[in-house]
Order: C-alpha cells, then sequence, then structure tokens
C-alpha cells in the first residue's frame, strides 16, 4: 500500500473505509468536537469578563499597578510575538515539506552550527532583558518614593472570612479600625503591613496593585497609591479588592472596598469615627442590647482593645461551640456600604436579614457558628429587639 506500517487501514478517519462504514460515527464525533469548542469559547469569555468597573487587572489607577502593568503588557506581547513565529514557521514545514507519496527519503543531514547558535542567543537575549528589567521594576515599586507626600500606615489583617483595617493614626494621631472597607485619600501612599490571625489569605485590589499574601506570625509589606490623573470619574471612587488564597468555607465570600477619596473627604470621615449616638429611646434600647448579645465579639465604642482583641483570638483558636471570635468593629458601621465582607449591600433590609439569621445571608460565617443567639438557626429575638439594633447600629432616626 505505500504507507508506513504506522498507519494500519482503518484507524485515521480519512480512510476511506472508515468514511463509508461509520458515517455516523464520525457524525457524532463532529458534533462532540463543535460542543468541546463552544464550551471553550464559554471557558474563555468566562475568563475575560472580569469588567472594566469591576475588577479588571488591565486598568491601573496607581504607578504600582502601572507599573506591574506594563511589565506584563510588554512580557505577554514578545512572548505573543516568539510564539507566532515559532509556530508559524513550525507549521508552515510541517505543511511545505510534508512527505507525499512517492517521495523519496530526503538527504540525512545532523546538526547547523549557526542556525543553533542563533536559537540559542535570540531567547537568551530575550530573557536576560526581561529579567533584568523585572528586577530592575521590582525595586522601583519596592518603596514609597521618599520626595513624595508621608505615606498613610493601615495594617490589614485577614480573619476568616473578612478584613480588618487598622490606622495607627489616621490624622491628628486618631486611631481607627474598621473592617471590609477601606478609605485612603488620593494621590498619597498607602503603606499597607499584610497580617493574618488564623490561616493564609491574599490582598487583592487588581486597580492598585499585585496580591500579596496574608501569612500568620509574619509581616508582609506593600504600598499603593490612587493617583487623581488616571482616575477619570468624580471622586470618591470605589475599587473592588478580594482575598486571593483559598481559605476555607466561605473564601469566595471574603471580598473588600477601597474607596479613594479626597483628603478632604478622608478627614471628615476621620473625623466622625466613633461610636453612633445614643439619643433617642429606640437607640438606647438598640445599645443595651447590643452590650448583652454582641459585646462578646463585637467593638463599636472605637478602636478595639488589644487585650480584648487577644482574648477574642484565642477563645477562637482553641475552638469549642460557643466562644468569642475576632469579629468586625462595628463603631463606623453606618458609614459603610456594604455587609459581610462585601457580600451585600448595607441597608436596613440587608442588616435585618443578618441579625435574623447571618447563615442566610453568608453560609458558613462564624458569627452564627458562634454566638449563643444562633446555635437554633435564626436569631431568638423578638423583632423590636432587631429594629432598635437597626436603629442603632445605623443611626436612623
Ligand atoms: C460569637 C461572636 C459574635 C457575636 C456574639 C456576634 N457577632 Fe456579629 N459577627 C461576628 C463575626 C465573626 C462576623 C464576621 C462574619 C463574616 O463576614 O464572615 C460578624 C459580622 C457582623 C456584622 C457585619 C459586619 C461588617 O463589617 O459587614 C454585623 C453588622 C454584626 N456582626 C452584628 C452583630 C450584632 C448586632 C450582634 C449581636 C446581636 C452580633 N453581631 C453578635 C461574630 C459575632
Ligand atoms: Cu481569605
Amino acid at each position: 500500500m505505500g504507507l508506513p506500517p504506522f498507519r494500519r487501514a482503518g484507524s485515521l478517519p480519512m480512510q476511506p473505509s472508515s468514511k463509508s462504514n461509520q458515517p455516523t460515527g464520525r457524525r457524532s464525533s463532529l458534533k462532540n468536537r463543535s460542543v468541546l469548542f463552544g464550551l471553550m469559547a464559554a471557558l474563555f469569555l468566562f475568563a475575560v469578563g472580569c469588567t472594566k468597573d469591576g475588577q479588571s487587572t488591565w486598568e491601573a489607577f496607581g504607578p504600582v499597578a502601572q507599573k506591574q502593568l506594563d511589565l506584563f503588557n510588554v512580557i505577554l506581547w514578545v512572548m505573543v510575538a516568539v510564539f507566532i513565529l515559532v509556530e508559524g514557521v513550525l507549521v508552515y514545514a510541517i505543511v511545505r515539506y510534508r512527505r507525499r507519496p512517492g517521495d523519496a527519503k530526503p538527504p540525512q543531514i545532523h546538526g547547523n552550527n549557526t542556525l543553533e547558535i542563533t536559537l540559542t542567543i535570540i531567547p537568551t537575549i530575550l530573557v536576560l532583558a526581561l529579567g533584568i528589567w523585572s528586577v530592575f521594576a521590582l525595586f522601583e515599586i519596592d518603596k514609597p518614593p521618599e520626595d513624595g507626600p508621608a505615606p498613610l500606615q493601615v495594617t490589614v489583617t485577614g480573619h476568616q472570612w473578612w478584613f480588618e483595617f487598622e490606622y495607627p493614626d489616621a490624622g491628628n494621631g486618631k486611631k481607627i479600625i474598621t473592617a471590609n472597607e477601606m478609605r485612603i485619600p488620593v494621590d498619597r501612599p498607602i503603606q499597607i503591613s499584610l497580617e493574618s490571625d488564623d490561616v493564609i489569605h491574599s490582598f487583592w485590589v487588581p486597580k492598585l496593585a499585585g496580591k500579596l499574601d496574608m501569612v500568620p506570625t509574619h509581616i508582609n509589606k506593600m504600598w499603593f497609591q490612587a493617583d487623581s490623573d488616571k482616575i477619570t470619574d468624580d471622586l470618591p471612587v470605589t475599587l473592588y479588592g478580594q482575598c486571593a488564597e483559598l481559605c476555607g468555607l466561605a473564601h469566595a465570600l471574603m471580598r473588600f472596598r477601597v474607596t479613594v477619596m479626597e483628603q478632604d473627604d478622608f478627614d471628615s470621615w476621620v473625623a466622625a469615627y466613633g461610636p453612633p449616638p445614643t439619643n433617642t429611646a429606640k437607640a438606647k434600647q438598640g445599645a443595651q442590647i447590643f452590650a448583652h448579645h454582641c459585646t462578646l465579639c463585637h467593638t463599636i465604642d472605637g478602636p478595639d482593645d488589644p487585650a480584648l482583641s487577644a482574648s477574642r483570638l484565642t477563645g477562637f483558636l482553641t475552638g469549642g461551640d460557643i466562644t468569642p471570635v475576632p469579629a468586625p468593629n462595628l463603631t463606623d458601621l453606618r458609614t459603610r456600604n456594604t455587609l459581610a465582607a462585601g457580600i451585600v449591600d448595607l441597608n436596613e433590609t440587608t442588616l435585618r436579614q443578618w441579625l435574623h439569621n447571618p447563615e442566610d445571608v453568608k453560609p458558613g460565617n462564624y458569627m452564627s457558628e458562634r454566638a449563643v443567639l444562633y446555635q437554633d438557626g435564626p436569631a431568638n429575638l423578638p423583632d423590636e429587639a432587631i429594629d432598635a439594633l437597626i436603629g442603632y447600629l445605623l443611626d436612623l432616626r
């Protein structure tokens, strides 16, 4: 037959015998192939589905993200060019010089010094150039520029499954502890220390900087800045962040927001940070219920007392059914826009749902698991009590 031995008759679809013998099998394999193609296309669209408004890595709002994006773009496109070139030559050679029936055996050669040296030198230069440039870029974005404005310090602690933000000095020596929503002034470097109280999490705000792990017993440092000339919308602008390290049951529900504000607005927020007022009967009632049911885990009257935080953490790590756990500081809850680590918008309805049964809003969270109130599912609290709590926490009049 003139075919090499591995081409056994019937083993390839282009063999006339298989074509005439199994027409249905061929059609169904074509169908399978289109299904597969469809799935791949859907997966691709899904993968590129992060919109510009959302959590996009393709848009940089500051110098750190911009440098990383530049690096990424150059490496990506250089490699795309190399890929197209190499694959192009390969495919051309395969098609153009394929073996045809009756072809004589081609001359057998070995080695080609010029070609081998060229093909060693080009990739070496490419890899070295991109490597050296990457190292320089790393040093460049390692620390905020020294001649710029003084950085604002923020310590971010990862908890299962929410983020805690601590400003040792947010302005005029005022210390602030808040959760899940970080506020930063525009055009000012933010120096971040990353910590974790339980497992490894990862801190990621794509438009400001690449991700960095939050590791228990070890502090990782990073910085970023939001530049006003890169942000086209009016301030304040809200950016999306996300825990990027699988950290347990509710990992996918561990988001956060970064709100970029004018320095003046930031200062007003700092000045207003404090416990919700208790100047109405309802708020007083809410405060009492809060003191009774919630202060085991939550602080509401300013930054958490370090000794209390430590004892909550010990309670959490020692385990047991009903113990204190680290929980979001609720001092400024009324100034926030989201609830339970950015899962839902914060309003009366969602807060009611949360206080009625947190498990409905965020499956697996440690409030429903560990608070006495939720041991049998929904809270065992009268509606008026929940009303009073909402009025107090959100400062409703
Ligand atoms: C056993 C400890 C514990 C008790 C008691 C507790 N909570 Fe929580 N609470 C938590 C934890 C942990 C979270 C974080 C859940 C998450 O997002 O995964 C939380 C989250 C919240 C949030 C969302 C905060 C945010 O930043 O979005 C609110 C509001 C809240 N709790 C209110 C209350 C109120 C009101 C009470 C009392 C009726 C209460 N909690 C009792 C542990 C507790
Ligand atoms: Cu996490």
